[in-house]
């Protein structure tokens, strides 16, 4: 739950990371929040989500951000894991087109899970391997476009987009709930009562595993 009530920030907003196994998922969540990468995939220590609090439109808003523990691989992943999330990012990895294929599968995923105003942000991620990429921007950007999506190539390698791909989400997720509360008021709510975003389990605390630690 996000209520505007803890003086640590004003919102508090799930996303979750979605995409097939070995994108780069988990890397993106790293280099995101902690600003670490790691070149061996660790799948089976997973973390169940992480966070980072930074500033949108002036507000200071948490981002919790889930992250699978190897569960895409075998198809199982829970809707628990989508439960009152806001925002999600669907990874694929530029270089392996099965990977981008599959991004309709994780959207079917969604929309069965999901709330369906869940802002989604898609994200073809290894841009640095440019030499073997199978997967032309443009071909990316036409799917986007189709199904109503914001796209970016990302390196959590090189730390192109990471940032920027976590900005878009929150400030899109940021505008509708705003939009949302402007449109509450003017039909008549309560004046003062805050805005109340579900966003599922909320104790709080990152809760991270060490990666590549030596
Ligand atoms: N070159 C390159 N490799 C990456 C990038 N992101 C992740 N990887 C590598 O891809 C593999 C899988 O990454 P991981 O984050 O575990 O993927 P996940 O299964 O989607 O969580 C690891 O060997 C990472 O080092 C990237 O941006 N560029
Ligand atoms: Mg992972």
């Amino acid at each position: 739950m996000a209520y505007k009530v803890d003086h640590e920030y004003d919102y508090l907003f799930k996303i979750v990371l979605i995409g097939d196994s070995g994108v780069g998922k988990s890397n993106i969540l790293s280099r995101f929040t902690r600003n670490e990468f790691c070149l061996e995939s660790k799948s089976t220590i997973g973390v169940e989500f992480a966070t980072r609090t930074l500033q949108v439109e002036g507000k200071t808003v948490k981002a919790q951000i889930w992250d699978t523990a190897g569960q895409e691989r075998y198809r199982a992943i829970t809707s628990a894991y989508y439960r009152g999330a806001v925002g999600a990012l669907l990874v694929y990895d530029i270089t392996k087109r099965q990977t981008f294929e599959n991004v309709h599968r994780w959207l079917r995923e969604l929309r069965d899970h999901a709330d369906s105003n869940i802002v989604i942000m898609m994200a073809g991620n290894k841009s640095d391997l440019n030499h073997l990429r199978a997967i032309p921007d443009h071909d990316a950007r036409l799917l986007a476009e189709k199904e109503g999506l914001s796209f970016l190539e990302t390196s959590a390698l090189e730390a192109l987009n990471v940032e920027k791909a976590f900005q878009t989400i929150l400030l899109d997720i940021y505008q509708i709930i705003s939009r949302k509360a402007l449109a509450a008021q003017e039909a008549g709510a309560t004046p003062g009562q805050g805005t109340v975003i579900k966003v599922g389990d909320n104790s709080g605390n990152s809760n991270t595993r060490p990666c590549c630690s030596n």
